[in-house]
This record gives C-alpha cells, sequence and structure tokens, in this order.
C-alpha cells in the first residue's frame, strides 16, 4: 500500500521529489496492513540496492571489505574496572582514586569524538556493539570510553536510521564494567539550541538511567552561568560530572590575552565550586600547545583539588606533543582515539601514548597488544565507511589561524563544498578567523561555532569582507543563526558581544543579556508526550522517545516514519546500510536478541511499464519478492 500511495502520489508522478519526499509526504504513511519486520527490512535493502542510499552517491566505495572480525575476550571473568569502583563507592571515590594513580589514564574516544571528526559521525551501532566486549575484558584498565553525545544523538536518527538510546543501553549491557562517558552542551542538550531548564534535566536523568557514567558538560561560550542546571542534573542522578573548560585562544600569547592563564584558572575554581567531580579541560580545535600545556595543567593541578581530564585534536599534528607535556605536569586523564581513528582533526593515537609512556612513572599499564587488536578491528571497520571521508590529507598549521574544532571541521568543509566553494577553503578558514575577531573573540564549540562558520560562508559565498559586514551603510542580511546568538539565545560571552556588531544584526532590538533559559517556560512533558503519541497513530511513547522528541521533534518524528517502512535496519550490516546487495550475495540481522533474518538476494528484475522492479529475496529459506519504485 505504501508503495500505492506513492506511485499514485503527484510529487512522484512529476518527477520532482527529492530524497525528503518520503520524510516530507506523511499521506503516504496512510495504509492499514502492518508488514512484518522481516518485510520492512528487505523493503529496505531492495529500495537502496535499486536506487543507491543518498548519503554515499557519487562517493568512494569500499573494496571488498569483510564484515569486521571483533577480537576475542582474553579473559573469562570481567576484571574489576572503573564503572565498578563508581557502583561501589560514589563518584567522589572516582575521583579520588584518579588523584591517587600515578598511571595517566585514558579515556577512548572512538566511538564519539573519533568517528565524529574523521567520519562525519555516520558509525553506525552494529560496528562498535561487535567490539564492546572485547573493550570490556581485554581493556577494562581504560578510566572511560567515550560513545555518546555531541553528535552522535542526532545523526543517529537522521542519517542512520537508528535510536540513539538503544545503542547506548546495548554498550552499557557489553560493558558493565569500564564507565561510559558522553558530551554534553549544557543547556543546548545534545541539540543547537538552548533548552527549557526541565527539558535539559529529564534529558540528564534519562541518559544516567539508560546508561551515561561520565558526563562532561561544557558550554559553547564558556558561561559557568549557563551549566547550572545540566551539572545540578548531573550531580543528582549520582553519576560524574566533569565541568569543563574549553580552550581558545594561546595563554602565552599577550596579543590574546582575553583568554589568560587567570581566566582559566579562574573558570576552573567556578566550576569546582559548582560542584564538578572532575576538572574537564577540553581543547575542542587542538589549539594547546605543549609549552602552553605545562603552564596551564601545572596552574590547575596547584589551585584544584579535583583531577583534571584533558582532551585535544591533533589537526595540528603536534597533539601528542601536548599531551606529553600535560602527563608530565601531572594531568589526571587524557583522551585518544584507537589508533586506527586517530590523527588528523580526531584525538592523538592511544597505542602510541601507551608506548610513549611505558617504562616510566605515568605508565599506562594498558596492554599494547590488547590495543593493537582492538585498533585492527577499528581499521576494517573505517574501511567501511570510505564515502564518509573527508578529513585532512597532513597535519595543518592553519589550525591556529581558523580555531576551527576538529568536530566542525569536515562538517563545514562539506557544507562548503555543497555550496560549490571547496577551491575557496582556505578564503573560508580565513573568514572563520575574521569573524571570531568581529564577534569579539568567542570560544567556537557547538553551537557557536556553527553560528561562525554559517556566517563565514554567507561572507564568501557573497564576497562579503569584514569591513563591509561592518561599514554601518551596508545592508547586510545575516544567518538566523547569527541573529539568535546576537539575541542572547546561546547566552553571553566572556566582556559580551561587542555592542557595534549586536546593534547592526539587531537594529533597535535589545539583546537578552541573561541566562537564556530564564526566560523559558518549562515544558509540560505529559502534554508533549500525549502530543507525540497523537502523531503516531496512538502508540504508547517511552521515555526514551519522548526525550528523542523534545529533543528534535521533527528529526525524531521523520526517524520513526522511516521506522514505520524500514523497520530495524539497525541490524544491518553497514556495507549492505549503505550500498544494497550483490545477486547470490547471504548475510544475516540479527533483529532482535536471538531472532536472526538470513537473508539471500536472488536477483533484481527488469524495470516494469509501471517504474516498479521486482527484488527475489529468500528470507530464512522461504522466498520473498518486494517491489519498490526505480527512482534512478
Ligand atoms: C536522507 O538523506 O534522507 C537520510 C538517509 C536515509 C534515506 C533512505 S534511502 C531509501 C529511502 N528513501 C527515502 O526517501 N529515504 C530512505
Ligand atoms: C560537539 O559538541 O559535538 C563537539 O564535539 C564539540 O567539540
Ligand atoms: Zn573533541
Amino acid at each position: 500500500a505504501f508503495v500505492e500511495n506513492l506511485l499514485k502520489h503527484p510529487t512522484f508522478l512529476n518527477n520532482t521529489y527529492t530524497t525528503k519526499f518520503i520524510d516530507e509526504t506523511p499521506e503516504l504513511f496512510q495504509f492499514s496492513k502492518r508488514q512484518d519486520r522481516g518485510t520492512k527490512v528487505l523493503t529496505y535493502i531492495a529500495d537502496i540496492t535499486v536506487n543507491g542510499h543518498p548519503e554515499t552517491a557519487g562517493r568512494a566505495k569500499p573494496g571488498d571489505v569483510k564484515l569486521p572480525k571483533a577480537p576475542a575476550k582474553r579473559v573469562e571473568a570481567l576484571p574489576y574496572g572503573s564503572k565498578n569502583l563508581l557502583d561501589d563507592k560514589g563518584a567522589k571515590a572516582v575521583a579520588d582514586w584518579m588523584l591517587e594513580q600515578p598511571q595517566l589514564l585514558l579515556t577512548d574516544t572512538t566511538m564519539r569524538d573519533g568517528h565524529q571528526s574523521l567520519l562525519a559521525t555516520r558509525m553506525r551501532s552494529v560496528d562498535m556493539i561487535r567490539v564492546a566486549p572485547a573493550y570490556a575484558s581485554n581493556l577494562a584498565g581504560l578510566f572511560s570510553v567515550e560513545c555518546w553525545g555531541g553528535a552522535t544523538f542526532d545523526v543517529a536518527y537522521r542519517f542512520l536510521q537508528e535510536c540513539p538510546w538503544q545503542r547506548l543501553r546495548d554498550l552499557r549491557k557489553a560493558m558493565p564494567n569500564v564507565l561510559t562517558q558522553m558530551l554534553l552542551r549544557a543547556s543546548n542538550g545534545v541539540g543547537y539550541t538552548n533548552y527549557p531548564d526541565n527539558v535539559v534535566r529529564e534529558f540528564v536523568r534519562q541518559a544516567a538511567e539508560t546508561g551515561v557514567d561520565v558526563f562532561r558538560v561544557f558550554d559553547s561560550l564558556n558561561w559557568v552561568e549557563n551549566m547550572r542546571v545540566a551539572m545540578d542534573a548531573v550531580i543528582d542522578t549520582g553519576r560524574i560530572c566533569e565541568g569543563t573548560i574549553c580552550y581558545t585562544g594561546d595563554i602565552l600569547d599577550p596579543d590574546r590575552a582575553k583568554y589568560d592563564l587567570k581566566y582559566y584558572v579562574g573558570m576552573a575554581k567556578e566550576l569546582e565550586a559548582a560542584g564538578a567531580h572532575i576538572l574537564g579541560l577540553k581543547d575542542m580545535a587542538g589549539l594547546l600547545k605543549p609549552a602552553a600545556a605545562k603552564v596551564l595543567v601545572t596552574a590547575l593541578k596547584d589551585e584544584l583539588s579535583i583531577p583534571v581530564h584533558f582532551h585535544t585534536h591533533d589537526t595540528s599534528g603536534i597533539a601528542g606533543a601536548t599531551i606529553l607535556a600535560a602527563a608530565d605536569a601531572g594531568v589526571d586523564a587524557v583522551d585518544a582515539a584507537m589508533d586506527a581513528f586517530s590523527g588528523g582533526t580526531s584525538q592523538a593515537c592511544l597505542g602510541s601514548i601507551v608506548e610513549a609512556l611505558r617504562h616510566t612513572p605515568r605508565d599506562t599499564g594498558l596492554d599494547i597488544s590488547a590495543i593493537r587488536e582492538v585498533s585492527d578491528y577499528w581499521e576494517q571497520v573505517r574501511a567501511q565507511y570510505v564515502a564518509f571521508e573527508s578529513g585532512l590529507a597532513a597535519p595543518a598549521s592553519e589550525v591556529y589561524l581558523h580555531e576551527m574544532p576538529g568536530g566542525q571541521f569536515t562538517n563545514l568543509k562539506a557544507q562548503a563544498r555543497s555550496l560549490g566553494l571547496e577551491d575557496r577553503w582556505h578564503e573560508v578558514a580565513k573568514t572563520y578567523a575574521d569573524v571570531n575577531r568581529m564577534f569579539g573573540d568567542i570560544v567556537k564549540v557547538t553551537p557557536s561555532s556553527k553560528v561562525v562558520g554559517d556566517m563565514a560562508l554567507m561572507m564568501v559565498s557573497q564576497n562579503l569582507s569584514r569591513a563591509d559586514v561592518e561599514d554601518p551603510d551596508k545592508d547586510v542580511a545575516f544567518p538566523d543563526s547569527v541573529v539568535d546568538m546576537m539575541r542572547g539565545n546561546l547566552g553571553q560571552p566572556p566582556g559580551g558581544f561587542p555592542t557595534e556588531i549586536v546593534s547592526k544584526v539587531l537594529k533597535d532590538e535589545a539583546p537578552n543579556l541573561e541566562r537564556p533559559g530564564k526566560h523559558l517556560e518549562a515544558v509540560d512533558l505529559e502534554a508533549r508526550r500525549a502530543e507525540l503519541s497523537a502523531e503516531l497513530g496512538g502508540k504508547a511513547i517511552d521515555d526514551e522517545d519522548l526525550n528523542g522528541y523534545l529533543m528534535y521533534p521533527k528529526v525524531f518524528l521523520d526517524y520513526m516514519g522511516r521506522h514505520r517502512i524500514y523497520g530495524p535496519v539497525r541490524s544491518l550490516p553497514t556495507r549492505t546500510f549503505f550500498y544494497g546487495m550483490e545477486p547470490a550475495e547471504e548475510i544475516t540481522a540479527e533483529i532482535d536478541p536471538g531472532k536472526t533474518l538470513e537473508i539471500r538476494l536472488q536477483t533484481v528484475g527488469e524495470t516494469g511499464e509501471d517504474g516498479e522492479v521486482k527484488v527475489f529475496f529468500e528470507l530464512n529459506g522461504q522466498p520473498r519478492v518486494i517491489r519498490v519504485p526505480n527512482r534512478l
């Protein structure tokens, strides 16, 4: 019936549809017969096999990759890990333990920032869950595994057609002894805008319940005032609150005095006083240089009584040196990515840090052969995602000019490409730096980094210079996100935004200088649950789905609409998800624990008069024919 609705739809008949057609055309979903999950998954495979996946069209294709094989468990009984300590003794005890350890503690970022920074966040849950038992058994000495939050939440719904909560639940179950970690944008949740306080609290409560142990909480303008709601909510759950400074500028550069040592130490003390169990030092662009790290970490260790956890990116190629300098200065924990997901806009190489520190006082104690095995697994995983590789071919000192976060770099480059500005990339980078100065030299991290990026792209595409934008006699149409930020809807940077740019953007409108959440009315959660239930034809709505809807109403509904047609496609192998199947190929997909679909593609028929293709499968040994429109 779906296909009938589709084929009769005027947009479809006129050939004016796009890949968003299904999302934007709810009446297609009005059919009575509910299909079983096997049929839905076959419909998805048939559609991708015939039409391709819109996200991989025209991109590099993986070679003949096999299903990645995870390393075997080296021990049967799971070693006592950081998560066991949290469960037994609580968050404060974990922080105290961190301070007592001589070894440098490590967080593996592969499952969050690693792929966010190298593969536009496109890693699918199955590729993570398959290797999680090897982490629990062979790498239980890790401090934590960063595997949730940041951009992974909306990308899961939006592009991977899967539920981010289910990913978290499955990972937690497969790694019961190691801390899971997420990145939380304070009042911006895992979104790009400030949410009402009760939405932020409810989101944190649910994230803790489903499986997050360590919450790295930051604000995109470093405004501690705007972090308290999220931090308090984390502390209330009994989980670990990592109150985080975002590092920008250069503390050793007298010309960047706004963000000097005193500024960072002051902010760190505010976060400690606000109840942070750990101080996060988040160098999202990789600007902290080795000599500056020595000064900053030494000062933080002197002034604070909580542990310090350092995060950086290797865009410049020098992150390893910075990490070793931080380790020398006594930093308690650092982030790194497994070798195959390290370097460039991602984190520094985990295995190499382990080796560099071996036989030194900060020896991590991790087993390098276990790391190599896991990295070999990640290498096979990465090969499946070549369509999303878009990073740096070589380290780039240009990062000290533009100061773009590693997690934004590839995205902005892709946006530039789609606007036809790819060969003007260095101009975009330079303009990004100009915009930063024009906005008063702000912290650039999601969502403020997106605002700066939007402005830079607008200026380059319209050939506007900073002087043009600042010219009081010149009319400039600012991007919505710029207007929103100048209104104060992301909060205030240190010292506020320059009045000239605020009045140019807002004209006579007065900005709000108070905490944005103060003016947002609490959301009636049960009313929203009822509204969502009605949207989905009376379906019962659990708290996870409600939280997805509260964060991203349209993205969530689009996901649910596609889920009704395509079913549990998260269980498909990655190659199948992005490229469909070849004739005579066989795959399996575990749609529930113990319930596995055995799928064989027999053959793809010719396109009929009606524009439809018959795709012939065997599903668990039974022949099945699926009809899909040929949209090519
Ligand atoms: C997107 O770009 O809309 C997300 C990727 C998922 C799209 C799948 S591909 C086959 C099917 N047809 C659609 O219109 N959407 C889904
Ligand atoms: C995010 O918020 O997604 C980031 O990675 C910021 O660095
Ligand atoms: Zn990062």
